[in-house]
């Protein structure tokens, strides 16, 4: 079978933090688990680069958008490895490639008659990047970003997406699987009972260039939606590379709740306007959590995948993301909640078992798997072969169908039943007596046997604990080249391999390390206490009181090279200092000369277009009812020795 897996590809506004992790993690963890079946897979993620999102996350940092895409791009990209996810193919949207594709595409449907141009008036959310319909709204604001969208109006091109609504709804319908879990195919279903609207398509180039031109009208470029989905095709080398007719009719894509629509809508319509046959199906997942808020790049309240791996460990990372949230649902990130995974399921539960079974094979068997002898087998080893391959029909439909914590659940069923099994057994009281020899060598055959399974099974969630079992069972050999129907069933352990000493698998977290395991959260706390809160808007006066607000003087402005937005200034504050500035658009270096501005002057040092600025002038911005911004920048009313502080 073909496997052609996805991940959304993540706006570049903001650095991957746990949730991009966990589903990247989810298609990482089902590549490996469809290769073990035999599969031929491509794994695919990547970045989602235009907007006007990615063009003011530019602005706040004073870089051009492609300096700051370029970043943030690479920060994903070397992500992936600490979590040993590892993608076929990483796909940018400023690739060069795509972005012909992209107005291949939009010709081809502009030609056809399906793309108009119109004005529209609605409510948009700047997070989502698309207009909202009235219902979409909770209390007034966007339920996402927990924003009143505004209001906007223009003339703009139109994808006639409602002309496929009564083909969509049929195709749903007659494809129960299209999207899972049922919640979600159940809710697309209730939405698309109302009349769709047609999509929105371009943004004027008066208000955003960072974008893909359009190819019939040089004044618009695509709505970043339209652009972004055409990467699951230009990934594979749409519309004629081999990858294409290899990959396409297996695409399945993984999405959390918040981008269902875009998938679930306008991606199969799209599709079906160029002609195309609809993607084989859509995963979507809930949010991961941190005190109940949606854990989100805008809230701030986020856990970066670095920093848990180097905490925890990669495979406990990868073990507690997968079997703590049930697909589909919602899930809570806490510390006690993963060293609790850590020191039970994993130190206690396998970790255990592994070190417990090999040491008992090294003690009364030499290191050696010894023969079973049937003739022992009593009714607790059958039973324990029967759990096992129910176990193993239990695991692959639940992987098949993203139950990855159910799987998991099913492996630790088994795992917890052999702990019970040595106990029962007691091979050190079998040991005691010569006459008990075949039976303690049919118990020992049996652990090695079930944990020979069990490092199978563990090893798309687990690579690098599954690899120490394989090692240490001396099963590389056994294993290569063989997948889960072959490798799978019961009785494969060959008698006589020689074992490699166990090491441990898993540490428990001792208090010390627990200690250090709570510091991200302390340190959210920090960054949650200096960044105002998104429910009261409100900071401490201590998180206030850090930010080192100072008077200075401009006694030096020059334009910087090739940046077109920054302004070098030289700053008397008293000492002198070098700030850059993202004002050049408002203010020439001529006019700020002598100008007393404000700075934040114990700013972390940061260089921008090859020079380093040490802190960030303030000012305030507004817009007017054209939408034409304004930049002033702040000052003191009268006179005042630069370096004074502004409290
Ligand atoms: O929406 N819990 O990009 P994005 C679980 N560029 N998953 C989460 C999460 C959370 N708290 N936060 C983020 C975009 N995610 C578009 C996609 S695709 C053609 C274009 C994950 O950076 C989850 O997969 O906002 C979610 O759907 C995605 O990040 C949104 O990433």
């Amino acid at each position: 079978m073909t496997t052609y897996i996805t991940t959304p590809i993540y706006y570049v506004n903001a650095r991957p933090h746990l949730g991009h992790s966990y589903t990247t993690l989810v298609v990482d963890t089902f590549s490996r688990y469809r290769r073990l079946c035999g599969d031929d897979v491509r794994f695919q993620t990547g970045t989602d680069e235009h907007g006007e999102k990615i063009v003011e996350a530019a602005e706040r940092e004073s870089v051009s958008p492609k300096e700051y895409v370029d970043t943030i791009s690479d920060a994903f990209r070397k992500t992936w490895p600490l979590l040993k996810i590892e993608p076929d193919n990483f796909i940018r949207t400023t690739n060069s490639e795509h972005i012909k594709t992209v107005q291949n595409i939009l010709q081809k449907v502009h030609d056809q008659g399906d793309i108009y141009f119109a004005e529209y008036a609605g409510l948009y959310c700047q997070g989502c990047e698309r207009f909202l319909t009235e219902k979409e709204l909770v209390d007034g604001n966007c339920p996402d970003h927990q924003k009143p969208p505004e209001k906007r109006a223009e003339k703009n091109y139109f994808f006639r997406m409602s002309k496929y609504q009564d083909w969509l709804i049929e195709h749903i319908k007659e494809n129960p699987e299209y999207i899972t879990p049922e919640r979600y195919r159940n809710e697309v279903l209730s939405f698309l009972k109302e009349p769709m609207e047609d999509l929105c398509i371009s943004r004027p180039t008066s208000r955003l260039t960072w974008g893909i031109p359009l190819p019939f009208d040089e004044n618009f470029v695509t709505y970043v939606w339209f652009d972004a989905l055409i990467n699951y095709l230009t990934g594979i080398d749409y519309p004629d590379g081999p990858d294409f007719n290899r990959y396409w009719d297996a695409a399945e894509h993984v999405i959390a709740k918040d981008i269902l629509k875009p998938h679930a809508i306008y991606w199969p319509t799209m599709l079906k306007a160029m002609g195309m046959k609809p993607y084989k199906k859509l995963h979507v997942h809930g949010y991961w959590k941190v005190d109940e808020t949606k854990m989100s790049k805008s809230i701030g309240n986020v856990v970066r995948p670095d920093e848990l791996v180097n905490m925890y460990g990669l495979d406990t990372v990868r073990y507690f993301l997968l079997r703590e949230m049930s697909f589909g649902l919602d899930a809570s990130f806490s510390s006690d909640a993963i060293i609790a995974r850590q020191n039970s399921d994993l130190a206690n539960d396998l970790g255990n078992l592994f070190s417990r079974s090999l040491t008992m094979i090294f003690k009364y068997s030499g290191g050696v798997v010894p023969q079973q002898d049937e003739s022992t087998l009593i009714d607790t080893d059958r039973e324990l072969i029967l759990a096992v391959e129910n176990m193993l029909v239990t695991y692959r439909k639940s992987m098949d169908s993203f139950n990855f914590h159910l799987a998991l659940r099913s492996v630790w069923e088994v795992i917890g039943m052999l702990n019970r099994y040595i106990v029962t057994n007691a091979p050190w009281e079998l040991a005691k007596d010569p006459v008990n020899e075949s039976r303690l060598h049919t118990v020992l055959y049996f652990l090695a046997e079930c944990l020979r399974i069990i490092a199978l099974v563990v090893q798309p969630v687990m690579p690098d604990a599954s690899a120490k079992m394989v090692t240490t069972l001396n099963l590389e050999k056994a294993l290569r080249s063989v997948n889960l129907d072959t490798a799978a069933t019961w009785g494969l352990t060959i008698a006589g391999t020689k074992l490699n000493k166990p090491e441990q698998l898993f540490p428990r977290l001792d208090k010390k390390k627990k200690k250090q395991a709570q510091a991200p959260k302390a340190e959210k706390q920090k960054k949650k206490d200096i960044a105002p809160k998104e429910e009261d808007g409100l900071v401490t006066f201590d998180a206030f009181q850090k930010m080192d607000l100072r008077v200075a003087k401009v006694v030096a402005a020059e334009k910087i090279k090739k940046a077109e937005k920054l302004l070098k200034l030289t700053l008397e504050a008293p000492e002198e200092r070098t700030v850059v500035a993202g004002i050049a658009k408002y203010y020439s270096p001529e006019e700020l000369l002598g100008k007393s501005v404000i700075i934040v002057a114990n700013l972390k040092p940061a260089k921008l277009m090859g020079v380093t600025s040490h802190g960030m002038v303030l000012a305030a911005k507004e817009k007017d009812a054209d939408g034409n911004e304004r930049l002033v920048l702040s000052t003191v009313s009268a006179d005042i020795a630069p370096g004074s502080r502004v409290a």
